[in-house]
């Protein structure tokens, strides 16, 4: 897949200007042809470890070895995936509540983190169920786990699942 092509004014299409890359990833990442320009991707990208990545162009002909134009800088970015699940960083948690609390007594916050791009699409995007513990407890579709019925009753919020990235 051409992910990007490189054209100098100067290029007639006869083979003599020679294309050539350099800069971050040049070589390894990405590779040139050098006769047409198209960088194509050698290796799958992460975005999670590398956002996006800043290269240089030249074209020289062939011939002379002269520069045909001056280098110039452009920047590959790579489009976030949803390929992360939501994990809860600091879990598994353990609360406890006093037996005959009130209906809708806090209990605590929990947190989880999505490494995708919180910036597009819904990626990253968090919402809340518990797996067990119903009908004596509820999540917030925040963060709040909540005590909603009374009982003495201990709920479990360890697995990461309980977080789910939602499309809407
Ligand atoms: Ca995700
Ligand atoms: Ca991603």
């Amino acid at each position: 897949m051409v992910i990007y092509q490189l054209h100098s004014n100067s290029d007639k299409g006869d083979g003599t200007v020679r294309y050539i890359l350099s800069g971050e990833g040049a070589g390894s990442v990405f590779i040139i042809n050098e006769t047409t320009g198209d960088i194509h991707a050698a290796k799958s990208l992460d975005r999670e470890r590398k956002s996006q990545y800043v290269l240089h162009a030249r074209a020289i002909d062939r011939r002379t070895n002269r520069s045909l134009e001056a280098e110039s800088e452009f920047i590959i970015k790579v489009q976030d995936v949803n390929d992360n699940a939501p994990t809860f960083p600091d879990g598994p948690f353990s609360a406890t509540v006093p037996e005959m609390s009130d209906v809708g007594t806090s209990i605590f916050q929990v947190t989880a983190s999505d490494a995708d791009d919180p910036t597009y699409g819904n990626s990253a995007k968090i919402v809340y169920s518990i797996l067990e513990g119903q009908p004596y407890f509820s999540v917030d579709p925040k963060t709040v786990i909540c005590h909603k019925a009374p009982g003495n009753q201990s709920a479990f919020v360890n697995q990461p699942t309980a977080a789910v990235n939602t499309w809407s």
